[in-house]
């Protein structure tokens, strides 16, 4: 029988981590809008500090959009040159504070600034001198009047509840708006009360992504629950609980569980596996092992919980060094299309990861798309593997040990014989032909041998 499944784009972002906008237009059009990816999270835009580290760009002098990542006019530019592609921009927001410098300075684009004197900006009065701990600094992260009116490290803490620093940020983002971007990651939303952001973005347009970065912490009075009234969070217990299986192969079946405890609903949620903060922290399964990385990001897209976020970096030993600069401080324009040796066995320091190339990544957003929101089944499990169906569109297994593993899953996927999306990469159907393996349904099931630390994903789509 003939089965028509129209894919459909998949609510699928990346995080391109201090990459210039000159190369993120570059990435849209020749990578992120051909393999299907909807939005692309930028690093912060605002005018920043002076200094070497990556982090530079979280210690914002001004809210001028102008920063070794780019000008106001290449951020512009970028914006509509991925709207053309297809993908849309977010922009990093650090809202919450200005910068931890102790002594005066000069920001980026020339602006004068003082930790707590921003000229044209923000005064002393705008700031939080909370008076609770002995430098200001939050220390008990079970307090929550400390987590919201202390400094995070030093940094200059707005009063967000103030009108007037409401009124000033606000005008920030819509700025930004003004130049295209579909939404806003708010930097340490945590640290602000989840009323003080409502009243930040409530003037905003109908229909602006807010993705608040609130860290799930254990025994913390704030909660990810507190900001979802006015958009999505980052749900870092996804990312907790996706990787202690792959590396001691016990996979607990959310459809078996009932429910993902400490999880906000799937609408509100926004899902990774690392991120820029977890891959120097956290994280322990990251670009450095690529075979795991794949496995876990086709879980994590093969899922039919939260957004996924895919993340794309640059490799480092030293968790403070910035991105590559050319000789003016600006940071160096690279172009994943033109890089061949993807997924990399050894990343030289420095050297972007291009993981929206990976063809494995790129297969699991088809396979997404196909999968659309069929429900997920319940899962199967052997030895060390595991894998689930989403209902009459796709199954997707994992092996994370080092034998061979044969797994067999019952599916409702017509009879016949399928293309893997996993080995094969997007588009992986050519004249009868399959650029990948090949598995094969009969009597309501995929018999799968998998070669130790791999996944396979079959689709609809890729029925032969
Ligand atoms: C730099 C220097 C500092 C200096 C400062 C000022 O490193 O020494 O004092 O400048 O001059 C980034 C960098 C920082 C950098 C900063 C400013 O990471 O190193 O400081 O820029 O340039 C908390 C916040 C969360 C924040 C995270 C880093 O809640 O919002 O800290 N993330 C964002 C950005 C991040 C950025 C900033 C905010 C600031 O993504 O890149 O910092 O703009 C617990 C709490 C969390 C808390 C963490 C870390 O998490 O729950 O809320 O995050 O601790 O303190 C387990 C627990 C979990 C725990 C986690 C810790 O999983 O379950 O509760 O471990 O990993």
């Amino acid at each position: 029988e003939s089965v028509e499944v129209e894919p459909a784009p998949p609510d699928v972002g990346i995080q391109l981590f201090q990459l210039p906008w000159t190369a993120i237009a570059d990435e849209c059009e020749t990578t992120l809008g051909p393999n299907g990816f909807a939005w692309v999270l930028t690093s912060p835009p605002n005018e920043h500090i002076v200094r070497d580290e990556w982090w530079a760009s979280y210690q914002p002098v001004s809210h001028a959009i102008d920063s070794r990542l780019g000008s106001r006019e290449e951020f512009a530019d970028m914006v509509e040159r991925c709207d053309g592609a297809g993908v849309a921009v977010i922009a990093d927001a650090v809202v919450n504070h200005m910068t931890g410098q102790d002594t005066p300075g000069t920001g980026w684009a020339g602006s004068a600034y003082e930790h707590y004197e921003y000229p044209g900006l923000y005064t002393d009065a705008d700031f939080h001198h909370c008076g609770l701990t002995a430098d200001d600094d939050i220390q008990d992260y079970t307090s929550r009047e400390q987590v919201q009116t202390c400094e995070l490290v030093n940094l200059a803490d707005l009063d967000t509840a103030s009108p007037s620093v409401q009124a000033t940020i606000t005008a920030y983002l819509e700025d930004l708006l003004a130049l295209g971007v579909a939404g806003f990651r708010i930097d340490a939303a945590k640290h602000m009360a989840a009323d003080d952001v409502a009243a930040i973005v409530a003037p905003l347009p109908a229909g602006t992504r807010i993705m608040s970065e609130v860290i799930r912490g254990g025994g913390e009075p704030i909660t990810p629950e507190e900001y979802v009234g006015f958009g999505e969070v980052f749900e870092f217990t996804y990312a907790r609980d996706l990787t202690p299986p792959l590396q001691n192969g016990v996979f607990n079946d959310p459809e078996l569980d009932g429910d993902r405890p400490l999880h906000v609903p799937s609408d509100s949620a926004l899902v990774f596996v690392d991120n820029h903060d977890t891959e120097r922290g956290e994280a322990r399964v990251t670009y450095r092992d690529a075979a795991m990385y794949i496995i876990a990001n086709a879980l994590m897209l093969a899922d039919d919980y939260g957004t996924p976020v895919v993340y794309s970096g640059y490799a480092f030993s030293d968790r403070d060094a910035g991105a590559p600069t050319d000789s003016d401080g600006r940071v160096t324009p690279v172009s994943c299309a033109l890089e061949t040796d993807v997924p990399a066995d050894d990343y030289d320091d420095g050297a972007r990861t291009c993981v929206q190339t990976w063809p494995a990544v790129a297969g699991m957003l088809e396979f997404r798309a196909f999968a659309g929101d069929a429900p997920r089944l319940e899962g199967v499990d052997a030895g060390d593997a595991y894998g689930f169906e989403r209902e009459g569109r796709g199954v997707v297994a994992v092996n994370v040990g080092s034998e061979t593993q044969r797994i067999e899953i019952p599916t409702s996927l017509p009879s016949g014989k399928y293309c893997d999306v996993v080995s094969g990469g997007r588009d992986a159907v050519v004249d009868d032909g399959c650029r990948g393996e090949t598995y094969t349904v009969s009597d309501g099931t995929v018999r799968i041998d998998l070669a130790p630390q791999t996944a396979v994903a079959i689709h609809i789509g890729g029925r032969l």
